[in-house]
């Protein structure tokens, strides 16, 4: 048996240690500046607290710490060692030795965080200049992994409140300033950064203000953990349960799912169904399920009428690993094929013992629609609770404590006629915040009206509109013909 320091070092080659009491975390002890006893003592202390620490360079650092270098001087550094990483890979943090003394003095590896970083200093070069940020998130790209993302999401948890408020303007600018950032290609390190920059008022740049100087938001953290929020949150989580709902039980006292409960006969069949299954509901549904469920619809849609086809839309269509339902659309090349065709699906898959709830809606009057200020609900649909099968093998609970065979996930089947459909795949891809931005740049840049089933222009009447997707209006500097608005649809996903 070879000592355990050998054994380390045959493992690992240029490991000092394999300890690995965190195994996220491989430290790097930079030496230019920081001489070789320090390194060699500062090595010691992390050892002797569990951490990890290589005494070479590789791939598998996660954290580098520097002490007493300029960021210049640390993102040179990287550059000259760093061997491009192989894909998926992440460059590791290049950190000031502020991260690696709270650490030991934690015992465990503390977050990092923008103040322990050396390299955000140097990154500004790429940002753009403000006038080049567009003012509509439809005219701009938003990754769905993005390098602001504790100040989009404390922005957003305040665009969330307000909306809890019923403060739609609040919740508008809250998330415009969120989607403003996550436009932005390097992180924000500076509060100068943000001025011009669209959508930036005084209340979304103090947030950010604060979370560069403390790491935390005063006001964020507070809203988080406010009752009223929780239990808006909560509340407005169960399937069938909107924000005045969830409002009107807050107000009349009620906090937690028990007190829902005990009201039971004032709820709807809907927000029964959703309780019944809040456990299941309440967490992420995965793309695997996503995918899964899809074969099923697609055997179901096929049984029914062979010809129709089913597209994974929302935010899976997005290109999101987890979601919080799984939507559907699904049509038939000729045109008319589809009428009656959702009955028959969901027949077929309630003899299945797959449909554990679900509700109907008929398609809306043409003049109804026009009505509407959005359009997502008047297609034919079904808003469903299904019963996903695991597949065999893959018991949750490992063989001695098997987990259910099933999981209720929420489904959401629209069936749309073919002439609607590039109109209906757009509307149902989102985000809900790109889909409102692209109908108000249509109505305010181009005078149309745009929704899930057409592009209109308000001249014409109406209770008959006539879209005019087949003339040479534009909408974005595109062709707003049928084909053209494919691209768009897919060139500029939102997360
Ligand atoms: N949609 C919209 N306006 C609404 C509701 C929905 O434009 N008021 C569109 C955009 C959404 C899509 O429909 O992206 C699907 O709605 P979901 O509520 O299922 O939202 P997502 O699929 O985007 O997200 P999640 O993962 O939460 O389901
Ligand atoms: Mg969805």
């Amino acid at each position: 048996m070879l000592p355990k320091r050998r054994r380390a070092r045959v493992g690992t080659p240029g490991a000092i240690s394999s300890a690995a009491c965190f195994p996220g975390v491989t430290i790097y002890l930079a030496e230019p500046r920081m001489g070789r006893s320090r390194r060699a003592f500062l090595t010691r202390l992390a050892l002797s607290k569990g951490f990890r620490v290589l005494d070479a360079y590789s791939s598998q650092v996660t954290h580098v710490v520097m002490e007493q270098t300029s960021a210049e001087d640390a993102v040179c550094w990287l550059e000259s060692r760093a061997a491009p990483l192989p894909p998926g890979c992440a460059s590791p943090a290049l950190l000031d030795i502020s991260w690696f003394t709270e650490s030991m003095a934690a015992g465990q590896p503390v977050p990092v965080e923008c103040r322990h970083r050396l390299e955000v200093a140097v990154s500004r070069k790429g940002l753009p200049s403000p006038v080049w940020m567009l003012p509509y998130a439809c005219q701009r790209p938003t990754p769905l992994t993005h390098h602001n993302t504790s100040f989009s999401e404390a922005l957003e948890t305040l665009a969330e409140a307000a909306g809890f408020e019923g403060s739609e303007g609040r919740l508008l600018s809250f998330y415009r300033s969120a989607s403003v950032l996550k436009a932005l290609p390097s992180p924000v390190t500076a509060l100068s950064q943000l001025q011009g920059l669209p959508h930036f008022g005084e209340h979304s740049c103090r947030v950010v203000q604060e979370l560069l100087e403390h790491g935390v938001c005063d006001e964020v953290e507070r809203v988080r953990l406010s009752e009223r929020y929780q239990s808006m949150k909560l509340f407005t989580g169960i399937f069938g349960v909107g924000v005045r709902t969830a409002d009107q039980w807050y107000r009349e006292g009620l906090r937690t799912l028990d007190d829902v409960r005990k009201q039971v006969q004032r709820l709807t069949q809907q927000q029964k169904a959703g309780l019944q299954h809040y456990g299941d509901l309440s967490r992420p549904v995965q793309r695997s399920d996503a995918e899964a469920l899809q074969l099923v619809v697609e055997a179901a849609v096929g049984q029914a009428l062979p010809g129709a086809t089913v597209t994974l839309a929302g935010s899976f269509r997005r290109g999101k690993s987890q979601g919080h339902d799984v939507d559907f659309l699904i049509t038939h090349p000729q045109e008319g094929q589809e009428v009656g065709l959702l009955p028959r699906v969901l027949c077929y898959l309630k003899k299945q013992g797959l449909v554990l709830y679900q509700q109907h809606r008929r398609c809306r009057d043409h003049a109804h629609w026009m009505r509407q200020s959005h359009n997502m609900d008047t297609f034919e649909s079904s808003f469903c609770i299904f019963r996903l099968l695991r597949p065999s093998g893959a018991a949750v609970g490992g063989p001695q404590r098997p987990g259910p065979a099933w999981k209720a996930v929420r489904v959401d089947l629209v069936v749309v006629p073919i002439g609607q459909y590039p109109f209906a795949l757009l509307g149902w891809t989102g985000s809900k915040h790109f889909e409102r931005e692209l109908r108000r740049f249509s109505r305010t840049e181009r005078g149309l009206w745009l929704n899930s089933r057409g592009l209109y222009d308000p001249e014409q009447s109406r209770e008959t509109p006539d879209p005019v997707c087949h003339s040479s209006e534009t909408l974005g500097g595109r062709s707003a013909s049928r084909t053209p608005w494919m691209p768009l649809a897919t060139e500029c996903l939102q997360a």
